[in-house]
């Protein structure tokens, strides 16, 4: 499995479901170094896995307050991702972004915050997909990615903006 063309993306389903926050404010980005997981030594955005009859919306909002101690409020809707690995791992992920929150980023065991210029973010120590549709959240543009990763490695990728309404 090296394309997109390899997998059967009809019956696609993630085996992992999570979610992505990038909280925003005075043209700064919050994002985490991560601690553990999956991605751990990248920086991304705080988020973490769906738990049992959770929505995206309340896991985005409970990892931001497990991960960094604040509360999220307000989230916008920016798109999804599907990740799929060659080892057979796949992970679909739902992407917010908010100006809104209460609390100051604080570090905990599964992440460390910093506050990045919007014009300088670290894409270099960020998973390789990030730099492809980062901008269009930072622009507010919806979008639908379906991402083909050997390990690190990304190996194929689809990225659509999403024009209809959530
Ligand atoms: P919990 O629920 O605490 O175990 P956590 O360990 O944080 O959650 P994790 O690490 O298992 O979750 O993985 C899910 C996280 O990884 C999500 O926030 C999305 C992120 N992720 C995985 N592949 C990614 C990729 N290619 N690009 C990206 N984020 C990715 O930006």
């Amino acid at each position: 499995m090296k394309r997109l063309t390899d997998v059967d993306w009809d019956t696609w389903q993630g085996e992992i479901l999570a979610t992505l926050v990038f909280v925003i404010r005075d043209g700064k980005i919050l994002l985490i170094d991560k601690k553990t997981g999956i991605g751990k030594g990248k920086i991304n955005g705080p988020g973490g896995k769906l738990e049992k009859g959770e929505s995206p919306e309340q896991c985005a909002r409970r990892e931001c307050f497990e991960e960094l101690g604040i509360r999220v409020s307000g989230l916008q809707y920016c798109g999804q991702h599907r990740f799929q690995f060659v080892d057979g791992l796949s992970i679909h992920v739902w992407v917010y972004r908010t100006h809104d929150f209460e609390g100051v980023p604080t570090e905990s065991a599964e992440a460390s915050p910093m506050w990045v210029p919007l014009d300088d973010i670290p894409f270099e120590r960020m998973w390789e997909d990030d730099g492809i549709w980062l901008p269009m959240l930072l622009r507010g543009e919806r979008f639908r990615g379906r991402w083909i990763f050997d390990g690190d490695r990304m190996l194929d990728y689809e990225l659509l903006r999403e024009l209809n309404q959530e």
